[in-house]
């Protein structure tokens, strides 16, 4: 591999973000690259690079509230902390028996023992605890009326300007002693790279199913990072995400890069009790560290892309991940039952 350093130019052919119309469009698929904008190098998301970029970070491109006129559970309070932090959390969205509901439906899915050969079943590096299981809400029903329930589905709509679609859903459940911990990414960083997502127009609703304090590694985030955009650098290899969902090495920024970061904006790493609800833009770096608490530490995250931003060829990777990684609009649950 040649490493040179060589200038990001392609941003400069985009409008900073904050010119941007905060409306979607949905019959300009041209909102953002275009097959001919690729073709031509000028991808605004460069990332799994052969050199060292000259610069830590690159401006974002896509606004990042752009559903404010749209009613929903969401104030314009919450949406400017949102828009502000590149996070919310709700606490208590849910509580009583529909989170007891909820809890028993998280185990039952995790003790099924047909789901452990299933490639949407992924272990932890050095065991066999369950680390993630995927296309939760195509595997239980209840966990599908979630994604569509107007409190979570209602809240995405509002941030990201138009009907969502769940592009990714999983638990990753982190066991009390064993589960490990998640380098800093950024999502869209995979998304952009590994399954073709062109803009910034998805958002985490991530439902927390058990407490999540501060020993049995709740998820910590970078307030702010969802407006710089972080070239990684390390080309893509071949099914990737075999090894990167149980501990990503490509497709994270550098140490350097993550300390000028955090220098600049801290971290922050929101807890609370079962039943809160932690909504993180697409773009916003997030980490979290190994769970040595007794304390299982157990969330269920819904992802959300709009229907005008689905997925087209990966932008740096030979091929598109499985759909149960990344599903396209039309795809049937009947696949995964
Ligand atoms: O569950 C966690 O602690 C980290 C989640 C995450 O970053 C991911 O699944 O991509």
């Amino acid at each position: 591999m040649t490493v040179k350093s060589t200038p990001l130019n392609s941003v400069t052919a985009h409008k900073q973000y904050s010119e941007m119309a905060d409306t979607p469009n949905v019959h300009n698929t041209q909102v953002h690259n275009t097959q001919a904008q690729r073709t031509q190098g000028q991808d605004a998301y460069p990332s799994r690079l052969s050199y060292t970029p000259e610069s830590t970070w690159l401006p974002r491109q896509d606004a990042v509230v752009k559903g404010r006129q749209l009613s929903g559970p969401l104030s314009q309070a919450q949406l400017d902390e949102f828009e502000r932090k590149g996070f919310l959390f709700i606490p208590n969205l849910i509580e009583g028996a529909e989170l007891d509901e909820l809890r028993q439906e998280m185990k039952a899915l995790m003790s099924k023992d047909e789901y452990r050969d299933k490639e949407f079943s992924v272990t932890e590096p050095e065991s066999q605890e369950i680390r993630s299981l995927f296309a939760v809400h195509f595997l239980s029903e209840r966990l599908g009326e979630l994604a569509s329930d107007e409190r979570v589905a209602g809240a995405a709509r509002q941030i990201i300007g138009d009907d969502p679609y769940v592009h990714q859903s999983r638990i990753n459940y982190k066991p009390g002693f064993a589960g490990k911990g998640f380098n800093w990414h950024s999502d869209f960083e995979t998304w952009h790279a590994e399954d073709g997502m062109p803009a910034m127009h998805a958002v985490s609703a991530s439902l927390i199913l058990t407490d999540n304090h501060e020993f049995n590694g709740p998820l910590m985030l970078i307030p702010g990072s969802h407006k710089k955009f972080v070239p990684c650098l390390g080309e893509t290899p071949e099914d990737n995400h075999k090894s990167s969902l149980k501990a990503q090495e490509v497709g994270v920024p550098s140490p350097e890069a993550l300390t000028e970061l955090v220098a600049e904006h801290g971290i922050e790493a929101p807890k609370g009790k079962a039943g809160g609800l932690l909504l993180f833009d697409c773009n916003t770096l997030h980490a979290s560290n190994a769970n040595l608490s007794p304390d299982p530490r157990s969330n269920v995250f819904f992802v959300f892309n709009r229907l005008d931003n689905r997925c087209d060829a990966p932008y740096a990777a030979a091929k598109q991940r499985p759909d149960f990684l990344a599903h396209s609009p039309d795809q049937p649950a009947q696949q995964y039952r």
